[in-house]
C-alpha cells in the first residue's frame, strides 16, 4: 500500500459516525497522578493491568474506533500473551500512539511548547512496525490577561504542522491536539477568542507545511468558561460557541473533529457534545470524542487496582463509551 492509500484506509476506519477515540495515552507522570488520587500503586504491572482492563472490555468496538496508546503500552501484552496493538486489531479497533515528548518552557515567556520533533520519522517507523496507524501530539495554551502570547501560538502551531507533515510522509494519520486549557477565571467569550486565534493559526501552518487536511484528525478543546469563572456557561451556550468557532476556522476538508474533555466532568463532556449536535444537526465534519478522563474516570474509580473489580469496571467503562457514542450522534438523553 502506498502512503496515500494507507492514510485513506486509516482515516476511513477512524472517522466513523457514532464512534470515538479512547485516549489511553497518559504518560507515566500523568497516570501516576490519576492512580495516586485513588491510592492505586503505579508500577509497570499495574499500568499494564489497567490498560488490559480497558482494551479487553467486551463490545468496546461498538463505540470506539481507535485507541491512543502510550509508548510503554504499545510494547506490552495481555495476560494471554497477545500484544495490545494486535488485540485491538483483532477487535477492529485501530491502534494509535502518543508521539510528543511532553511540555517544556518556551524561553522568553511563562508558557509552554511541546517537544519531540527530533528523530520523529524514525520513531514513527518503529511504532508502525509495532502496529500503530495514527499518532497524537498535544500543544497547550493557557488563558490569562497576557496569554497565550503571539509567540506561543505561532511556535506551537508551527510544531503541530511539522509533526503532522512528518506523520503523513510516513503513512501515519496525525491527531492534531491544540488544547486551550480550562484552568482560570476567563469567560466563555475569552475562550472563544483564544480558540479562534489558535485554530486559525494552526490551519495556516498546516497549509504552509502542505499537510493534507483530508487525512488529519483535529482534537480541540470545547469553548467553555474557565473552571474558576464566576459565571458558568450552560450546555447550549457552550455548544453554540464551540460550533461557531469551529465553523469559522476548520475547513470542510477535515473529516473528523474529536474533542478532548480537558477537565470537564464526564457528564458535562457528554452533554456538551450532545448539545452541539442538537444546535447544529448538519455539520461539515464528523463531530465526536477522544476523551481520556471523561471516558475513564468512573471505570478507574470502580477498579481501584483490584482484580475482583475488573468485570464491574469494564461494564462501567462500556456504559461511558456508549453514552458518548450516543452523544456523538446527538442521541444522548
Ligand atoms: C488533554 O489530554 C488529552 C485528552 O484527555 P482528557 O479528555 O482527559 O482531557 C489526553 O490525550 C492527554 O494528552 C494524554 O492523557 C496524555 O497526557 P500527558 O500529560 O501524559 O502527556
Amino acid at each position: 500500500m502506498n502512503d496515500m492509500n494507507e492514510l485513506k484506509s486509516t482515516i476511513n476506519a477512524l472517522a466513523v459516525a457514532g464512534k470515538g477515540i479512547l485516549a489511553a495515552d497518559e504518560s507515566i507522570g500523568t497516570i501516576s497522578k490519576r492512580f495516586a488520587a485513588l491510592h492505586i500503586p503505579c508500577t509497570e504491572e499495574t499500568r499494564r493491568n489497567y490498560r488490559e482492563l480497558l482494551l479487553t472490555t467486551p463490545d468496546l468496538e461498538k463505540a470506539i474506533a481507535g485507541v491512543i496508546l502510550f509508548e510503554e503500552t504499545l510494547g506490552q501484552k495481555t495476560s494471554k500473551g497477545i500484544s495490545f496493538p494486535e488485540l485491538l486489531k483483532q477487535n477492529q479497533i485501530i491502534p494509535g500512539i502518543k508521539v510528543d515528548k511532553g511540555l517544556v518552557s518556551l524561553p522568553g515567556t511563562d508558557e509552554k511548547s511541546t517537544q519531540g520533533l527530533d528523530g520523529l520519522a524514525e520513531r514513527l517507523q518503529a511504532y508502525k512496525k509495532q502496529g500503530a496507524r495514527f499518532a497524537k501530539w498535544r500543544a497547550v495554551f493557557a488563558i490569562t490577561d497576557k496569554t497565550p502570547s503571539r509567540l506561543a501560538i505561532q511556535t506551537n502551531a508551527e510544531d503541530l504542522a511539522r509533526y503532522a507533515a512528518i506523520c503523513q510522509a510516513n503513512g501515519i494519520v496525525p491527531i492534531i491536539e491544540p488544547e486551550v486549557l480550562i484552568d482560570g477565571t476567563h469567560t466563555l467569550e475569552q475562550c472563544f477568542n483564544v480558540s479562534e486565534a489558535v485554530l486559525n493559526c494552526v490551519f495556516h501552518k498546516l497549509y504552509k507545511h502542505q499537510v493534507l487536511l483530508e487525512y488529519i484528525i483535529l482534537k480541540p478543546s470545547m469553548v467553555t468558561s474557565g473552571k474558576d469563572c464566576t459565571v458558568q456557561a450552560n450546555h447550549q451556550a457552550i455548544a453554540e460557541a464551540t460550533i461557531t468557532m469551529l465553523k469559522r476556522t476548520v475547513p470542510a476538508a477535515v473529516p473528523t473533529i474529536n474533542f478532548l474533555s480537558g477537565g470537564q466532568t464526564p457528564l458535562e463532556a457528554t452533554q456538551n457534545l450532545n448539545a452541539m449536535h442538537q444546535v447544529q444537526p448538519s455539520l461539515p465534519w464528523n463531530l465526536s470524542f477522544s476523551f481520556a478522563r471523561a471516558l475513564q474516570e468512573p471505570c478507574m474509580a470502580a477498579w481501584l487496582g483490584k482484580g475482583e473489580n475488573v468485570r464491574i469496571a469494564q461494564e462501567i467503562f462500556l456504559k461511558q463509551a456508549k453514552m458518548n457514542s450516543f452523544a456523538s450522534l446527538g442521541k444522548y438523553v
